[in-house]
């Protein structure tokens, strides 16, 4: 099992997108194990955009990111950090297929609703740049042998 990091952004927040984007993560079978919401500060946003340090676009991102609270999840399950990129979609929201997060709720290229650790390299750190580790929690759901096949749960 895995655990991967995914910001609800201001576009999901000033929208009203919450519960929809929470509920298809429930529905797919992912179980969370922490959720807050935060204001992000620059130095946590110049952490976590450092690969686009350079790029035209970084102070807007910054600015967009600090537009209203976000929420911060910890979401957990079988190849969590696969599944939660493929629900998520590509980067720009007009490229993002229909049916992915991206693809059915933006059409921009920055203000694209959620934010989805790349790896598990990634998500490992991304989870401690965000979480305390009490404000994760693990537990495991009764109904866990209905979401997964019993090879799956080894
Ligand atoms: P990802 O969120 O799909 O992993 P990254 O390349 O890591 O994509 O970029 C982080 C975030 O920066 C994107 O989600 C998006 O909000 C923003 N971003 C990336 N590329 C562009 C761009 O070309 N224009 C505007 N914003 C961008
Ligand atoms: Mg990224």
């Amino acid at each position: 099992m895995e655990t991967t990091l995914v910001i609800l952004k201001p576009s999901a927040i000033l929208h009203g997108y919450v519960g929809q984007i929470i509920t298809r993560f429930q529905q797919k079978g992912l179980v969370i194990h922490g959720m807050k919401m935060m204001t992000l500060s620059d130095e946590i946003l110049s952490e976590h955009y450092a690969h686009l340090a350079d790029r035209p676009f970084f102070p807007d991102l910054v600015k967009s990111m600090k537009a209203s609270p976000v929420i911060v999840m910890a979401l957990w399950g079988k190849d969590a950090v696969e599944v939660v990129r493929l629900m998520t979609g590509a980067t720009n929201g007009r490229k993002a297929l229909p049916g992915t997060i991206r693809g059915d709720f933006s059409v921009s290229g920055q203000e694209n609703i959620i934010h989805a650790s790349d790896s598990i390299e990634s998500a490992e750190i991304e989870l401690k740049r965000f979480f305390k580790p009490e404000e994760i929690i693990h537990y495991e759901p009764s109904s866990l042998s209905y979401t997964y096949e019993p090879a799956e749960l080894l």
